[in-house]
């Protein structure tokens, strides 16, 4: 037996492409071009095969680990009586063929890019982690799971890239099918039984822990058939901003509490401010007190200034104000960093200084990081109220609409205000009710009499 070093063949220029799979450990018999690794770069999905028969001595890479051509995969006590040849280069799922691979090392004029996945498949859209300008979810430093990751809690799943596209494709998600194959390998035949299983009925999918949403493949039509279309692809942003949605929306229980607070006063000072000689010199805006007043509220309240880490909370003693801002290229979060201790008009002149780098994508990743409570403020476009998504790891976010002049009741008539609608979705997994009309009560306090503020 002789100790052969497998290294990543040409796989057509790609840098730190994800080891999704890891399909073998030490003490495995494997066979030439038996897979040994599953890689996935964002244009395919291919298997690293074994260049000789023999058995696996040490796998030097796990389910993670980014590789480029030459890295150290896995140490092979080769058979002698199976002379090693050089790695094949691994196989894109669409140019995998089930004939036996040549005998012979095959030429390292590997097609340049493998051939790319649908761009339904969740891999295709995994990102990059640090490439800034990045989106929501990185304003709290979170990064987005890698679609076909096994976390350490979740079984390693075994199939071949074909199997792996098939199962994109119908939207089955692998980790809720059972593999008939060899060491529990997920075959083509257990997806179609798997989808079987579910348009009858029978399929216990997500049963007893509860896990797996059970929810349907997504409709794919021909939307030609009814009227002309034109395809757009998703911006960088929309795309990853898109994934930390949907998983926030589908993974946190929200609850809205609304609230309309008196601004009437806060207004007026504000205008006064804005329009007298020698001014602050750069506009306040109402979302700069919005800003002061909820780090107030949050100081009133600290639960609302938290994150859940598995059964606990961790309250942040800091106060990083991330708000939404719309560019051209779809939603971001930059974040004012400790809007405790800044004035009005410092947290106005960032927010203006953040928001026009936001619009140009000159947002550097440290400004979206970091975050421990967002403002989403659409009343400069209109709107009575909204159900804003909390940006997780966060556990609320402040949904903002456009004041409206309305007759309210004082006690003893109708007196014209100025009244801005409020609305705050919080986790109800950390926050109760009643805490939560409590935060959005004092916060409407505060900014009908701003100098509450500053106590
Ligand atoms: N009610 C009424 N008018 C308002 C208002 C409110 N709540 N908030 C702002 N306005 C008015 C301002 O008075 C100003 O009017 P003038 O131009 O006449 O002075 C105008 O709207 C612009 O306001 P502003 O300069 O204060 O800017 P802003 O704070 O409203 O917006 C920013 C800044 C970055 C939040 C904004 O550019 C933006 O991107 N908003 C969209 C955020 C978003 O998309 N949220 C949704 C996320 S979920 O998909």
């Amino acid at each position: 037996m002789a100790a052969l070093e497998v290294r990543i063949p040409n796989i057509g220029g790609f840098q730190d492409v994800g080891v999704i799979d890891v399909l073998v450990k030490p003490g495995d018999a494997v066979k030439v071009d038996d897979p040994l690794v599953t890689l996935e770069s964002d244009k395919a999905t291919m298997d690293v095969p074994s260049p000789a028969a023999g058995t696996v001595r040490e796998v030097r890479v796990q389910v993670g680990s980014r590789v480029s051509e030459g890295s150290l995969v896995v140490i092979l006590e080769a058979a002698e009586a199976a002379p090693a040849r050089a790695a094949a280069p691994p196989q894109p799922a669409a140019s995998r063929s089930p004939a036996p691979a040549p005998p012979a090392a095959p030429p390292v004029t590997a097609p340049a890019a493998p051939a790319a996945l649908p761009p339904t498949g969740a891999a295709a859209q995994a990102p990059p982690l640090a490439s800034p300008p990045s989106p929501a979810s990185l304003a709290t430093g979170a990064s987005p799971p890698a679609a076909g990751k096994a976390g350490p809690d979740r079984r390693v799943l075994h199939a071949s890239p074909s199997v792996r596209r098939f199962a994109r494709e119908l939207g089955v998600d692998l980790s809720q099918v059972a593999g008939s194959g060899p060491r529990g390998r997920i075959l083509r035949e257990d997806v179609q039984g798997f989808v079987k299983q579910v348009m009858s009925g029978t399929a216990a999918v997500g049963a007893g822990g509860g896990a797996g949403l059970d929810l349907l493949p997504w409709p794919r039509i021909d939307f030609a058939r009814f009227g002309p279309v034109e395809a757009r692809p998703l911006s960088r942003i929309r795309k990853i901003a898109g994934a930390n949605l949907a998983r926030n929306w589908v993974m946190i229980p929200h609850v809205t509490q609304f609230e309309e607070a008196d601004v009437t006063e806060l207004e007026s000072f504000r205008t006064r401010l804005n329009g007298e000689n020698g001014g602050p010199g750069v506009k306040v805006t109402l979302l700069a007190f919005l800003v002061k007043a909820c780090v107030a509220a949050l100081k009133r309240f600290p639960e609302l200034n938290a994150s859940l880490d598995g059964d606990s909370l961790v309250l942040k003693r800091y106060f990083h104000i991330g708000f939404a801002a719309d560019t051209p290229n779809g939603l971001v979060v930059p974040v004012v960093r400790e809007a405790d201790r800044k004035g009005v008009v410092e947290i106005a002149r960032e927010l203006a200084e953040l928001a026009a780098r936001a619009r140009e994508g000159k947002l550097a990743a440290a400004d979206l990081q970091g975050g421990s409570f967002s403002i989403s403020s659409l009343g400069g476009i209109g709107g009575t109220a909204f159900t804003p998504i909390i940006n997780a790891p966060e556990v609320a976010i402040l949904g903002v609409s456009r004041t409206s002049t309305r007759p309210v009741w004082d006690g003893g008539q109708f007196a014209p205000r100025l009244m801005l609608p409020l609305s705050l979705s919080y986790d109800h997994r950390v926050v109760d009710g009643a805490l939560a009309a409590r935060f959005t009560t004092h916060l409407a306090r505060l900014l009908a009499d701003p100098w509450r503020m500053v106590l």
